[in-house]
């Protein structure tokens, strides 16, 4: 089959959709867009894993599927355990001749709670052993097909179903899990954060994820209209505004060494990218403003480890 190749940086990108039209994403789901722009990143020679969650719900309805390559379902805690084992067994099989070369990409997806909660056990001993993958981390900050149950990668003062806001609380009260710092303790080789709002970046990162040896851990964040309380239009300026405001920094750590990819001169205040969301609603002056310190101090340590050890 011949697919169509547009420039992408340095490199060459299909105009071919690996995911097919017809599933059952929410109008304005930044998961889709991600995935669909990953997937273009990594082309033809690919096997997918996928955890259980929208990803997995929202394409394969029985008997159907939106995916147009070699696909795993797995459950919501063993993604990272399913793709190490399809990883070994290519080896092997080119070991044993049974394959001429290994060049099929191993990509493992899953949410925030299948990355940060239930299956971080699995991610680790995954990256501790070295295999050779992709770990693709869908974060839409909470459990979103069961219902908008908080994660531990939900952020503080958002507001879910079972961290609700009300008379008693602000929602969530617990910090966001930082899970890129969690991967870059394994000292695997590459370590990225991106979102589908910044798409070339976002593709460049799958790329180069992929095509690095050994694991690699790339943490994208995709806005969630039904889950953040957002009209299904504003996803792409939503992403832009948590990167604009510093809230969500577009990083690589590259062996140990840090790249900020995007610095603006000024960040822009956190109000901007809380008040376009229901889940943040809720929040007073007082409380914003408690949230814009705890970004300004996440933002500065990131720019001291950017400066210390430069990419
Ligand atoms: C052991 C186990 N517990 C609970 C569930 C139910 N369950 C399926 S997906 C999911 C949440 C998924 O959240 P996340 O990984 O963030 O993905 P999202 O739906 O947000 O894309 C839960 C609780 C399950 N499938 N297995
Ligand atoms: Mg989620």
């Amino acid at each position: 089959m011949t697919v169509k190749m547009v420039r992408l940086g340095g490199g060459l990108v299909t105009t071919k959709e690996f995911l097919a039209e017809g599933h059952n994403f929410c109008t304005g789901c930044g998961e889709s867009l991600a995935i669909r722009m990953a997937l273009k990143a990594l082309g033809e020679n690919v096997i997918v894993a996928n955890a259980t969650g929208c990803a997995e719900v929202c394409t394969t309805p029985m008997p159907y599927t939106s995916w147009r390559i070699p696909w795993i379902h797995t459950l919501f805690e063993n993604v990272a355990a399913v793709i190490s084992g399809v990883e070994a067994g290519l080896k092997i099989s080119v070991e044993k001749g049974r394959l001429q070369e290994r060049d099929i990409k191993c990509v493992a997806m899953g949410g925030d709670g299948a990355t940060s909660d239930i299956g971080i056990q699995a991610l680790s001993g995954a990256f501790e052993r070295g295999h050779d993958f992709i770990y693709i981390c869908l974060d839409n900050e909470a459990y979103m097909n069961t219902g908008i149950q908080r994660s531990s990668a939900t952020p503080y003062g958002a507001s879910t179903t079972t961290a609700p806001a009300g008379k008693f609380s602000i929602g969530q009260v617990t910090r966001k899990k930082n899970m890129p710092a969690i991967a870059a303790a394994h000292n695997i080789p590459y370590v990225a954060t991106a979102c589908p709002s910044y798409r070339l970046d976002l593709m460049k990162k799958v790329r180069k994820g992929a095509e690095i040896e050994g694991p690699a851990y790339l943490h994208i964040l995709v806005p969630c209209p039904t889950g953040w309380r957002h009209g299904g239009d504003v996803t792409v300026e939503i992403g832009q505004l948590a990167v604009q405001t510093g809230i969500f920094p577009l990083y690589e750590i590259e062996h140990g060494r840090y790249t900020l990819n995007a610095d603006p001169p000024k960040l822009k205040p956190i109000e901007e990218y809380l008040k376009l969301q229901g889940r943040y609603r809720h929040l007073t002056g007082e409380e914003i403003e408690k949230i814009q310190e705890m970004v300004n101090a996440d933002y500065a340590l990131l720019k001291e480890k950017v400066e210390a050890f430069p990419g």
